[in-house]
């Protein structure tokens, strides 16, 4: 089967390419960019995406609203990551932790299919920013953050080990396993 990923992230997309081809979901790219509410929670913004994109987009699609929440910045970046990356970067949120002890940090992704109706998928993982950058893989915050367990940071694993452990990993399976019990093969 088909499914359309309305985003504009590369990063994104090579991650849910390499999780749902081996499936049988081959994923295409839409990049509409839509209106991202200011919000308290990704799940609020995810449903303001996809009510907007569904008067634009004919059949189902599914888009990623994700962030990082820095326990010593209390939540900070959050809903507010992608203006947060764009604008401070890595060094930016380095530079915001000088002096702070409390180092954990989790990212979070959630994932809204819509087919007539929403449907949401999450996944969370724990872990900690380190002191400085680290890696050249993956995007975005991936080479300040070492998930909890491992010494590596998200930049220096490949896609698929990324994807094992990842927010987005987490929710893709979810939402595999959901498509593998709610539509048939086609
Ligand atoms: P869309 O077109 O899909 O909205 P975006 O980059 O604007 O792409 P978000 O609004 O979800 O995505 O913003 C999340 C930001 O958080 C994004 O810009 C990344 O910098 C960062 N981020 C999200 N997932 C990440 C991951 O797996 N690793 C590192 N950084 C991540």
């Amino acid at each position: 089967m088909r499914l359309v990923f309305v985003t504009s992230n590369r990063g994104k997309l090579e991650e849910a390419r390499k999780y749902l081809s081996p499936l049988g979901i081959e994923v295409v790219q839409k990049s509409i960019s839509y209106p991202e509410i200011q919000a308290n929670t990704l799940e609020e913004v995810v449903a303001f995406g996809v009510s907007w994109l569904r008067d634009h987009i004919t059949g189902p699609f599914f888009i990623d609203d994700s962030g990082l929440f820095v326990e010593g910045l209390n939540g900070f970046p959050g809903v507010y990551s992608a203006y947060v990356y764009k604008t401070l970067g890595n060094e930016g949120i380095l530079k915001l932790m000088e002096g702070v002890e409390d180092r954990r940090a989790y990212f979070k992704s959630v994932i809204g299919y819509y087919d007539g109706e929403l449907h949401i998928f999450t996944g969370v993982v724990h872990g900690k920013i380190i002191n400085e950058k680290r890696g050249d893989k993956g995007f975005g915050f991936d080479p300040i953050f070492v998930p909890e367990g491992y010494s590596k940071t998200f930049a220096e694993m490949e896609i698929e080990e990324k994807n094992k452990i990842s927010h987005r990993g987490l929710a893709l399976k979810e939402f595999a396993q959901w498509l593998k019990e709610n539509l048939k093969k086609d």
